[in-house]
This record gives C-alpha cells, structure tokens and sequence, in this order.
C-alpha cells in the first residue's frame, strides 16, 4: 500500500514545514518535528510516558532538544494532563507551591518499544475525554470528546518544535463551531476571540485604555464553546477548558481554525478540562488553580479613589460630598499621594500627617466606612528610610550580576523586593504590620507590580536571557522584553531568572500580601492587585487599569471584567467614568449605571484629570442614588455570587452563553452580562442613546426597577429599549428568586435591614434563589459547623397559587443575627393564557430567615396563607 505523504512549504507563515498526512499506518518520519520512540501506559491504564525523538534539526531560535518526554495523565475524569519536557534537563516549570498540582505519573522511562502503532488511545472510562498519540509521519496528539466524537485539541495537522528559548505547538479547530473565550489580559473589543490575531502574554505596565496588546496580567486559558455539529451529536454549548500553565512569555496566534502557542521557555503543560458546560469549566479549572477568596461584605459597596487628593482636608471634603447627596460611599482611597516622597509605608508630613490620617480613618470607620491605601513594590534607595534599610540587612532584593537590580519607579531609584524569598515575603508583611500599627488601613491596593520601571536597562551581553531569539509582540510592536521592567537576567532566590520568573512577580506579591493580612488581622483581606497570574484569585481582585475617559472604554470594560470571571478572578471592576483624560457628565452617568453592576465598582481617576465625584453633576448624582440604590438592595445576591465563585468557581459577572449554552447567538455578545445566572444588564455605551438594542434569551424579564415592566421573549430575540439618560436596564429572568435587602449609605447598615424576597414566578420552569449569609468578613467562608448560615427558596405556581418555601442550612447564625423576611413579592405570575403578568406583593411579615418556611398564595387573588 502506498502512502501519500504531502509536504507544504510554509514558509511565511511557520519557521517550519507542515506536514500532512492522509493514512494511517506508520511510515518514515518526514520532515521536521518529533517521532514516537517508546510508549508506555501506567498500571491504571489512565497514564502514559512516552520519548519523543527529533526528526531534523533545524537552527531558527537556537538548536533542537533532540529528545523529549511526554506525560499524560487523566488526573480526574474531568482533566485531562499533558506535559512535554526535556527529561535530561530539568526545565523551569511554575513552581508547584506558586500552584500545588499532581505530580508526573510516572518518571520512569519508558522501554523502548519496537513496533509502534500508528494510533495509541488513552482512556479513562469515567472520563468523556480520550487521548490519542499519533505516530505516523510524525508525532502529534488529539483530544476527543467520547459522547460526541467532537475533537477538541488537534496538533496532528503541525509540526511540535522544541527548543530552549522558543517551543511551538499547533492545535487545529472547527473554525465555523468553536467560540473562543479567555486569554489575557487584553483589552479586547469583542468577548469572543476574533479570528486573525496574536495575544502576547507578557506582564507589562501598558495602559488597557491600548486595545489587543499585553497588559499586566498573563492568564494562558481559554474556553472554547462549540456550535452545533452537522451529525447533530454535538449539542450547543458543548464546551472544554484549555490551560497551558506556563509563566514565560509568549505569543498564541489564533486563525480561527487554529491555536499556535509560540513560548520563549518553560514546558508544555496543557490541561484539558471535559466540562461539558461553561459552568463546570470554570469548578474543574479553579479546581487546578485555586478557589477565588472570599470577598469581605464591605467589598462590594461603592469606592471612590482619585489620583491627586491634595490632602486629608481633600479626602474629607469627598467623603462629605457624598454624605450631603446622599450616595452610598462605602471606601475612600489613598493613592501614591499620601506617601512622604512616594516611599512606601510612610506619610507625607504636611499633606497627609499621621495625626489627620488617624482622625480621618477613625472617622470612617465610626460612619461604617473603609480605607483602602495604594502600595508600589519598588522600595526608594535612601539610606535614611527605614523599610529600604530593613530590606537590605534581610537581603531580599531581586538581583542582577550579584547586586541588587537598581530600577527607577515614582521615588526615583528603587530595589524591588523578591517574593521568591520566603524572607522577601517575610519583610513585605512586617513592613505592612508597622504601618498597619499606625494608620488601621483596611485593605490593599497593589499597583506596579507587573514591574513596573520608568527605565530598561540595557541587555547584559553574557545573557541569552535579555534578548532572547524569538521576539513575542511585546506591546504590538516587539519591544524587547526588558523594556520598562527587570530585565529578564535578574534573579530571584534560588537562582531563578526573571526571564521565567517576570510574569509570576504580581501573584507573589499578592500571595505575600494576602499572607501578611491574614496573620495580623485574622480577617479576610481586601486586596486589589493589577498584575495577575493564573491563580491570582487565591489572593486578590483586580481592577482592569488605566482605561480612558471614552465611550469605546465604557463599552470594553465589559469583556475585561468578564474575561478576569473566566480567570478565576471574578471580583472584578473598571475605573468608573474612566482614568485618564476627562470625563463628560453624560459618560460618566452611564458610566456609574454600568460600574454599579461591576462586581468591584470603584471610581478613580489620573491625576489631571476633571473632578469626577460622583455628586459633581446633579444627574450623575441623581443616577448614581438610583442605581447603587439597586445595588446595595442586591448586596445579599452579589455576596452569595461570591459564596458561588468561591464555592464552585463560577463568575460573578457571566457571559450570557453561561445561562443560555444551546442558544448560540449569546456566543457574540460583549455588550451585556448576566450577574449570576438571571440578571441581565444592558447598558448605554454610546452617546446620545436614549434607548438600547438588547439581546433577549428566551423567557419572561422583569425590569428590577419597575416590576411590571416586562419582555417576554419566545426565543432569544434582540428588544429595543428605552433607556432615557437616568436608566439603565436591569432585568431578572422567570424561575430566580433574589434575597434583597433595603438600600443605605453604608453595607452595614443595608445588612441590618429586613430581607424582601422578590420571586420571579415561572410556568415552565423551577424556580430557586439562594442567600448565604455570615459576618462578611471572618476569614472563613462557609465550612463546617462554622458561623454562617446557607437559605434556599423554591416556589411553584399550582393551579394559579403560588407557594414559596426555604430550607435552611446552618440556620443558627441567621437566627442569631435576628433576620427577618418582611415582604414577598411575586411577579411574573401569568393571569391565565393572556399573556400579562399579575404580581402579589405579601408584606407586613416577620419571617425569620434563618428558619425555614411555606408561604401560600391563595388562588383568584394571590391573597396569601401559611
Ligand atoms: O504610573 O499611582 O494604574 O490606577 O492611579 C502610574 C498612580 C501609577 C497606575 C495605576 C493608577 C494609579 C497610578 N498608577
């Protein structure tokens, strides 16, 4: 039998050839890339060693590893692991106490085997995914999914390169059925991944008012939701997790019908997670990378921060603006303003003196309010500051050539500290404990951390590390990657380059500070971090950075937040009514209309900048009471959206495709957004609106500001709306039912007021809410025998009555905070086939939520008994 073996030169498009092959049997290798040597499979059957050899060298980006180890493990049904190294030098791999993970199957190597097939299946059969190994002109492997025989990840079509300093893999996709979601962190446009583009992924200080180029965090996930097949087995929505933990720069070129991974270090390590639902994506992968921390209740009010508070006299006068118009203002914020010449946990003696400072942190806290401060980890190079000194007796500074790397930040000359010293980590937490002993701050703000330096210092010429052969598009146009940071020949403790180490700084530094919080305040911290990594959200929230006072910058925070969801890190905001440049009131009143349904809203603002206070302008003033308003009624649902992500690892801030899987027109949406998995916001994003075009998943919608405002959709349909300039729209689906509680100034007065259930009633569909509850901000979250109590409400419509009912989970914490249901609302009850929507509203009650119940509504009339 002959074999017909294809070769393409493409040269433009790959440094290599591409084969293709149209058999299946094993023949010679060809051309560039990797044969299968040996194979062996675990004892379970559910794991796999192979040697990979090199077919033909090749000098593009430095010579070949000639031979290569391959391990493949399902370690649960629903993960799929499978790592490529170099067994004869250890590579640098993120370090497993950065991420805890299974360890390799198997190190041995595996004999040599002499026939082998040309296809090697590996399966688990708990598992739908299935593993296969080809070996025919060369080595390549796909990932299929066994109920549907969809193949999900496909290098067989490509050449594997493998060298030092540049690793390419290639995976093929169904370009007409596959809607990638992730990869960051980008300010992107559309949610969805267009076709035709490179993301780079290196940490870089740029700001994301700069569409499509690296920002600060590297997040290498991604989320594919497939379309419906042609055999009709594949059903929409149908969707898998794909990860490559790896911290090293790198480009990943997306086509459309393929993913190329071009990385300048470091292993293949991909996990395949089965899902088959977005949801179960996002548990199996936080399950890898770590739960999102709780949130402290607090948290979730409303921020104001502002580069340029001249003074404490300044912060007050905030602080009382938004007290005389009445607007919710839960934290103030400090940002390198406060600091004595930018340094580090000190004060500025005039402007900020510790005397005020305590005053005015003491006079929040007695009004229920918080302070947040701002911390940059370069440390100023001044012999007479304490916290440099400190450092240099504990020796934690990152190094290059043997002494500390002297870079420039907002102080002038700094060292930075190395997080990958355990006594770098020790010194960052004792310094925040002294300042903590003198300002009671309540939590963290950590900029700069990508890092950040105002210089780049020029590449050391005995270092392949600073001017490595393969350039990634660093800021879109290739800047080196030393540019404006530690360059990549640093070295962090343990001898640890910067080059495999520069993406990882921001998630140590937030794993230091987290560390450091906990110990000295036995709470749960606040902290806010603008460098991430794959994991961050153990530690910390994120805000997505310098956007821009526009309208595109209004329209884009909304893929931004959600991207940071599908990373794990789901508390999440963008500056409201935007950074840089200055705001207009229109902008920034439907900034404030969409930033209150951020899950982390804060207003902030650059330093020259128009004033941008929320009660600057009556209308903004007047938009922002009515809908933070919504908000603070909503607290007890974003907080138990919280418990969720923590719990399961699912979004606050959703895509629609999250609720809506099987109706494929959600997959392109980037304009709304689901808070948890019925409430729809549809904002204004462009001037002059006064109405907006809204897509519709099938159902009936209640406008949360006017109940009786309905849309009721057959199937998903686009509704336009009217958005008059002091609206936003807001609507909940059928069969949800919120907890609410009544608006204040301050989340701790909205906590102490009785809960209204609202029920969105459904004909068709089971109707369930949930509400946990606990102190807000005891470092544990849930967990056995612990203070915190978990309600869940059902409700039916039976014969046109109604019927609510809870149970109760741990209710002894409720019951102790005395919490009462005042009032039931049911809407969406459908009068007969006519159509409208009849609402029952029981109020007057005294329910102890924490002690569970049945309301029934009597028929006709919606009356109610119980
Ligand atoms: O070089 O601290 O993204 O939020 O206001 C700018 C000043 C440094 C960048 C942050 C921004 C903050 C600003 N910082």
């Amino acid at each position: 039998m002959g074999s017909i073996v294809l070769i393409l030169s493409l040269l433009l498009l790959s440094i290599h050839q591409k084969t293709v092959a149209n058999n299946d049997k094993q023949s010679e290798p060809v051309g560039y890339g990797y044969f299968l040597r040996s194979v062996g499979v675990g004892s379970s059957g559910k794991t796999l060693v192979a040697d990979l050899q090199l077919i033909k060298k090749s000098s593009t980006f430095g010579p070949d590893i000639d031979e290569l180890r391959l391990f493949a493990s399902f370690e649960t049904a629903d993960q799929l692991r499978i790592q490529i190294t170099d067994p004869k030098n250890q590579r640098w791999e993120v370090p497993t106490d950065i991420l805890p993970r299974q360890s390799n199957p198997n190190t041995l190597p595996p004999k040599p085997n002499k026939q082998i097939p040309a296809k090697l299946i590996l399966s688990d059969p708990k598992s739908d995914l299935i593993l296969t190994l080809h070996n025919t002109t060369q080595f390549g492997f796909t990932v299929t999914r066994r109920s549907t025989g969809d193949t999900l990840f496909d290098t067989s079509n490509s050449v594997l390169i493998f060298k030092d300093q540049y690793l390419e893999l290639t995976s093929s996709l169904p370009a007409d059925r596959s809607s990638i979601y992730g990869f960051g962190e980008h300010t992107k446009r559309s949610l969805k991944l267009i076709h035709d583009q490179t993301v780079t992924l290196w940490n870089a200080d740029i700001g994301s008012a700069n569409p499509d180029v690296n920002l600060y965090g590297s997040h290498p996930f991604y989320m594919d939701v497939r379309s419906p097949n042609s055999d009709g087995k594949v059903l929409a929505g149908s969707t898998h997790g794909v990860l490559l933990l790896n911290s090293n720069g790198m480009d990943v070129v997306y086509s459309g019908s393929s993913i190329t991974y071009k990385v300048i270090g470091g292993v293949f390590d991909f996990y395949i997670f089965a899902g088959p639902t977005p949801e179960l994506v996002m548990d199996q992968y936080t399950q890898v990378i770590g739960r999102p921390t709780p949130m402290p209740y607090w948290s979730f009010g409303f921020h104001q921060c502002r580069w340029g508070y001249k003074d404490v006299q300044d912060l007050e006068g905030v602080v009382a603006g938004y007290a005389k118009a009445n607007i919710p203002l839960e934290v103030m914020w400090t940002d390198i303003d406060y600091m004595d010449a930018y340094k580090d946990f000190t004060l500025d003696p005039i402007n900020f003196p510790l005397a005020k400072m305590s005053a005015f942190v003491q006079n929040l806290h007695q009004n229920g309010q918080k302070y947040v401060l701002i911390l940059d980890p370069g440390i100023s190079v001044n012999t007479t500051y304490g916290t440099y000194i400190r450092g240099l007796q504990a020796d934690i500074y990152i190094k290059r050539d043997g002494i500390p790397y002297l870079g420039e930040v907002w102080p002038g000359n700094v060292y930075y500290p190395d997080f990958f010293n355990p006594k770098g980590a020790l010194f960052w937490g004792d310094e925040i404990n002294r300042f903590r002993n003198l300002l009671p701050f309540d939590g963290i703000w950590l900029d700069m951390n990508e890092e950040s330096n105002f210089i780049s210092s020029p590449p050391s010429p005995s270092s392949k590390l600073d001017n490595p052969p393969y350039k990634i598009n660093n800021s879109g146009i290739q800047m080196p990657i030393n540019n404006k940071t530690v360059p990549a020949s640093a070295l962090h403790f343990g001898n640890i380059t910067a080059y495999d180490a520069h993406n990882l700084y921001g998630f140590l530094e937030a794993k230091a500070t987290n560390d450091a919080l906990v110990k000295i305040t036995s709470k749960r911290p606040f902290i806010l971090s603008r460098s991430t990594f794959v994991g961050s959200g153990r530690y910390t929230a994120h805000w997505t950075g310098d956007n821009a006072a526009t309208w595109d910058d209004l329209a884009y925070s909304i893929p931004s937040i959600l991207n940071f969801g599908l990373f794990g890190i789901p508390m999440v905001g963008a500056d409201i009514c935007g950074f840089s440049q200055d705001t207009t009131e229109e902008l920034c009143r439907r900034w404030i209309q969409l930033g209150a349904f951020y899950p982390f809203s804060r207003d902030h603002a650059e330093k020259t900048s128009t004033r941008q206070e929320l009660y600057l302008w009556d209308s903004v003033a007047a938009t922002s009471r009515k809908v933070l308003g919504l908000r603070y009624q909503m607290l007890p649902y974003l907080y138990t959206l919280m418990y969720e992500a923590h719990s399961r690892g699912t979004p606050i801030a959703r895509p629609l495709f999250f609720s809506f899987p099987e109706d494929t027109n959600t997959y392109d949406i980037s304009t709304q957004f689901l808070l948890g998995k019925g409430v729809l916001v549809s904002p204004v994003l462009t001037p002059g609106a006064v109405s907006v075009d809204a897509y519709f998943p099938s159902g009936n919608w209640f406008s949360l500001f006017n109940y009786s405002s309905a849309v009721s959709v057959g199937s998903g349909s686009h509704v336009r709306l009217d958005a008059p300039a002091d609206h936003i729209n807001v609507h909940i689906r059928e069969g949800n039912i919120l907890a609410l509680q009544k608006e204040a100034l301050t989340t701790k007065a909205a906590r102490e007021t009785p809960f209204h259930i609202l029920v969105v009633a459904s004909k068709n569909e089971n109707c369930t809410g949930e509400v946990f509850l606990d102190d807000g901000e005891g470092s544990e979250f849930g967990g056995p025998g612990g203070k915190w109590t978990l309600v869940r409400f059902f409700s039916e419509v039976v014969n046109g009555k109604a019927t609510l009912r809870s149970t109760v989970e741990n209710g002894g914490f409720a019951l102790s905070q005395k919490w009462i249901i005042e009032k039931v609302t049911f809407i969406g009850l459908e009068v007969g086939d006519s159509g409208q929507f009849g609402m029952s509203e029981i109020s007057g009650l005294s329910l102890l939520i924490g002690k569970q119940f049945t309301l029934k509504t009597s028929s006709d009339d919606y009356g109610y008994t119980f």
